[in-house]
């Protein structure tokens, strides 16, 4: 049987700014822009959630709801990125098995390391904190379990510096109280449904899938002992990719930059339909000798733009190819990917340009959807058009490779 653990940082951006300003500990604190600015708060310290202020929310909404003495800061995009490599850094001394499931949470699969810590998983996940805090000094709470889907119910239920265990065979009696949409998969409108058809709590759900009357009730009594809950260390973060190989190895740099911008406009275009936004780029060169080498930096901020991706991935491929030097292959890689629109997209200053730049890109997008590739397209691909065959959906390249880099 497996042991499951998902850890979840308690009011991360918040909590990264307390950590580096100790002077806003203890006083409601939100993150996402100042007093009288518009946008929305990314996110509220536990002192504030207390006066009932809420991630997303606006934060003149939030000011109303706030004493005087409540502080306002921007966000740091770069900098949480940076804890939460750290974090994850942190937890891979515990267990290789981490798989990071956004910028501030990761499941591990503790099975096969729980005997260093007397095969009690109380101990190993206090130790976890302990280290996350003297690490990073910021606080977790952690769900332990047999399967992900109870670990996270867990994680969440006694935040923040929370820490719940649930035993194997105890999952339905800790489940069976709580409200359905505790369930990862039930949002507010299934949640609507469901409780108009008398359905509140999970135990009602699990009563009616008992009878037969409810695939999700169903699917829950099986992702309640872990069927296909698997986590998955060479999945731990979600990224998206593109790389080719070239049909010849090349040292012309028109060429190779065409070609760079290309990949990076290919991840984008993923990242808009999956309405996501990268933190990080990552580029990669292979040499003629097969050497492989490649960098990664936090873009400035989260953005799903290729120009915003580009202008960073270009300054990396300077960084690890040294002029005239022949290569194989190139390929480039959007990771630690957050939602577009949600409250990380309203924190940076160039927040209004790069949100009329994604518009633009949405339109040009279904341009090329519909009148095929070659209708619009930006001017740096065109090195391309001599070198590779064009269809609608865009040049064919000698070898696309789609994994992860
Ligand atoms: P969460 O883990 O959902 O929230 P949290 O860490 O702020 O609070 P909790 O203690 O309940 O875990 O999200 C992690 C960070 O991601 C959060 O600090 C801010 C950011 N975020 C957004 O930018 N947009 C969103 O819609 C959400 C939910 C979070
Ligand atoms: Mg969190
Ligand atoms: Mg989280």
């Amino acid at each position: 049987m497996r042991t499951i653990m998902l850890l979840d940082m308690d009011c991360f951006f918040a909590s990264v700014e307390m950590a580096l300003h100790p002077e806003l500990r203890g006083v409601p604190l939100c993150v996402g822009g100042l007093r009288g600015d518009r946008g929305i708060v990314a996110c509220p310290n536990y002192e504030a959630r207390k006066y009932g202020v809420r991630t997303a929310m606006p934060l003149r909404t939030a000011e109303r709801l706030l004493p005087p003495e409540a502080q306002f800061v921007r966000g740091h995009h770069r900098l949480y990125g940076e804890y939460s490599e750290r974090v994850m850094k942190t937890l891979e001394d515990f267990t290789p098995d981490v798989e990071q499931v956004s910028i501030d949470e990761a499941y591990m699969d503790v099975t096969g390391c729980l005997h260093f810590w007397g095969g009690d998983p109380v101990r190993m996940a206090m130790a976890a904190k302990e280290r996350v805090r003297s690490a990073c000094g910021l606080t977790v709470s952690i769900g332990v379990a047999r399967a992900r889907m109870c670990a996270k119910i867990a994680a969440g239920a006694h935040k923040p510096d929370g820490l719940v265990v649930v035993r194997p065979g105890e999952e339905e009696e800790f489940l069976t109280p709580l409200p359905v949409d505790v369930i990862p998969g039930i949002g507010p409108k299934t949640f609507e449904v469901m409780r108009a058809r008398g359905i509140a709590t999970v135990g009602d759900l699990l009563r009616e899938a008992r009878a037969g009357q409810s695939h999700i009730g169903q699917r829950v009594l099986e992702r309640m002992v872990g069927a296909g809950e698997e986590v998955h260390r060479d999945r731990r973060e979600q990224s998206m990719s593109r790389d080719t190989t070239f049909n010849e190895d090349t040292n012309d740099a028109g060429r190779i930059i065409a070609t760079l911008y290309y990949l990076t406009e290919r991840c984008c275009k993923a990242l808009r339909v999956d309405d996501l936004c990268a933190t990080t780029v990552t580029v990669k060169v292979r040499f003629t000798d097969f050497h492989t080498v490649q960098k990664q930096a936090t873009l400035d901020a989260p953005t799903a733009n290729e120009e915003d991706v580009f202008r960073t991935a270009r300054r990396l491929l300077g960084m690890v190819l040294p002029p005239g030097r022949m290569i194989r292959l190139v390929g480039v890689k959007v990771s630690h990917l957050v939602p577009a629109g949600g409250a990380i997209g309203e924190l940076e200053f160039g927040r209004r340009s790069s949100e009329r730049l994604q518009q633009l890109h949405r339109k040009l997008d279904a341009l090329q959807q519909k009148h095929g590739y070659q209708s619009i397209q930006w001017g740096i691909t065109y090195a391309l058009r001599d070198v590779c065959e064009a269809s609608d959906e865009g040049y064919r390249l000698h070898s696309p490779v789609y994994e992860l880099i």
